[in-house]
């Protein structure tokens, strides 16, 4: 509902409703949180919160701006304290398109000279507007409002001012016939005496608004009973902050130490909260690609890769030379495109040529008769935080990380549907079946592996998986979990990430499959070698 509506709905309800003031968007919500329905932008507050009087020292677009951040903070309306309307009928003509575009319920002004003084200080000595300037001021405002729900509450301070109940009936008459759409009638008296008299005159030609600060002990019920619209809580929240901010100033001040501080002040976490950072996270997942930063790499480059002999004597295959740089370089240089910072290599085979700088290193030492699951378990039991778990002797294309990225599920993984250009040749391939094969058709819908094996009849076959995986920070835990279970096993030692995905996929979990067609490859021989040369 428009705070505009919402305001108008508190101030004409049959019972007696309630504004709590605040001063920032900060105390907004907090009053907010509280269950109040509206919230009152006292000029007492927000003057003080800037430490300045209340005297119209700090200027209009000042408190404009503050209550900006206010409305912004909460869904309740805010009802601001306009003072006098900082100038003529123009000024408040202004002042009230200003309110309306900010999403400002209402504002009340009134009945003093500009610049204004506290009702409670020097009362008597305060000058009261002409009825004539002030009706016109009314006017003005009402005139210039273009939601029809925006409320102005016309405050007359005829008992502040000394002038008794005629003139404030008087006054409140007119202002009532000029267009306002509540009356604020304020006194300074400790009992309720001069508004209860008002309002029982007064009857019920508007709604009659309330400041009980000095009459505070009066029930509530009383004023529910005589009627009245609503009561203004009006500077509570901000001496409530004074009162809190001097005790813990003076006592960091005396202790010079934090201890018995720390658990009389709500944690930062708090803090966080009520600035609405969870909003800003959940948003950062949606819209910022730099979520790769967080997500780190493990690479399992322990093997030798035997089929190229002459080639590995002296380094393990990922660090053959492709195009001038070694192939496991080429790869990382790959992901920190797609924006991954923190790498983890598992290194085996000769394990002493991989050394590159800004790398992590985990070794597995017994490389020579262990498959791909050893060297994860190594490169993953102290990870944490999402992560790329990939081969070391594949090369893609920026955009296949890049895509994984994309999605939110644990597991993500690449797979080329083009498995069948070089199926025949594969000693060893990760071949998959999924519950949806690739078609042009179907790229927007979700697909999900039923099946990782190197021995999957070709009927079943919809693609390779090309050595890629991305698991969220849950997925990496979920791997941790299956590892420390399958690592008592006997056969340990032989099982490769078939094995793994299998065994996700027994336990309930969904891997996520990202279709790609070509833009990737294997080396595991000399063929390999010089396609990879040219990719
Ligand atoms: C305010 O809160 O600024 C008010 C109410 O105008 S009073 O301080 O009582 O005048
Ligand atoms: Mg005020």
């Amino acid at each position: 509902m428009k705070k505009t509506t919402q305001l108008r709905q508190l101030l004409f309800s049959e019972s007696l409703e309630f504004l709590c003031e605040a001063h920032n968007g900060l105390s907004a919500k907090i009053v907010e949180e509280a269950g109040f329905k509206g919230i009152w932008g006292s000029g007492l507050s927000l003057s003080a919160a800037m430490a300045v009087r209340d005297n119209n020292e700090a200027s209009w677009t000042q408190i404009l701006e503050t209550v900006e951040f206010m409305s912004d903070a909460t869904s309740i309306p805010v009802l601001l304290d306009g003072d006098t309307g900082y100038g003529n009928f123009n000024n408040v003509r202004r002042l009230v398109q200003k309110l309306e575009q900010r999403g400002i319920g209402g504002v009340c002004i009134e009945d003093k000279l500009f610049p204004k003084t506290n009702s409670f200080l020097r009362g008597e000595k305060q000058p009261l507007a002409t009825l004539e300037e002030f009706t016109g001021k009314i006017k003005a405002a009402k005139d210039s409002q273009r939601d029809s729900d925006f409320c102005l509450v016309a405050r007359t301070e005829a008992f502040i001012a000394g002038w008794g109940l005629f003139e404030a009936l008087r006054r409140a008459d007119a202002y009532h016939r000029a267009g306002a759409d509540a009356i604020l009638i304020h006194s300074k008296l400790s009992k309720p005496d001069e508004v209860l008299a008002f309002k029982k005159e007064w009857g019920r030609r508007s709604p009659v608004v309330i400041v009980p600060t000095t009459y505070y002990a009066t029930p509530m019920e009383v004023f529910q009973e005589a009627g009245f619209s609503t009561v203004i809580w009006a500077n509570m929240i901000l001496r409530s902050a004074i009162t809190a901010m001097k005790a813990v100033a003076s006592q960091l001040k005396r202790e010079n130490s934090l201890l018995s501080v720390e658990d009389k002040i709500v944690p930062v976490k708090e803090v966080f909260r009520l600035q609405g950072d969870q909003e800003l996270e959940e948003a950062e997942r949606l819209y910022l690609p730099s979520v790769a930063s967080e997500t780190k790499a493990v690479i399992l480059a322990a093997s030798r890769g035997e089929v190229l002999d002459a080639l590995t004597q002296e380094r393990p295959k990922a660090m053959i030379p492709v195009g001038g740089e070694p192939l496991l370089f080429r790869q990382i240089r790959t992901l920190q495109e797609a924006g991954v910072k923190d790498v983890t290599v598992v290194r085996g085979y000769c394990k002493e040529v991989i050394d590159a700088p800004g790398l992590r290193y985990v070794d597995n030492e017994i490389y020579a008769s262990s498959k791909e699951l050893v060297s994860l378990w190594k490169g993953i039991q102290n990870l944490s935080g999402p992560a790329f778990i990939a081969y070391g002797d594949i090369l893609y294309k920026k955009y296949v990380p890049t895509l994984l990225l994309q999605e939110e599920e644990d597991f993500v993984i690449a797979v080329d549907s083009e498995w069948e250009r070089s199926g025949n040749r594969k000693r060893y391939a990760d071949y998959v079946s999924c519950d949806v094969p690739y078609r042009r058709t179907l790229l927007d819908h979700p697909v999900y592996l039923t099946r990782m094996d190197a021995d999957l009849v070709p009927a079943t076959i919809c693609g390779e998986w090309i050595g890629l995986l991305r698991a969220s920070a849950e997925g990496i835990k979920i791997i941790q979990k299956i590892l420390a279970e399958l690592s008592q096993q006997e056969a340990f030692s032989k099982m490769r990430m078939a094995h793994l995905f299998n065994a996700l996929r027994q336990k309930g979990y969904k891997a996520r499959v990202h279709y790609i067609r070509g833009h990737w490859l294997d080396v595991d021989d000399l063929t390999d070698l010089v396609t990879a040369h040219a990719f």
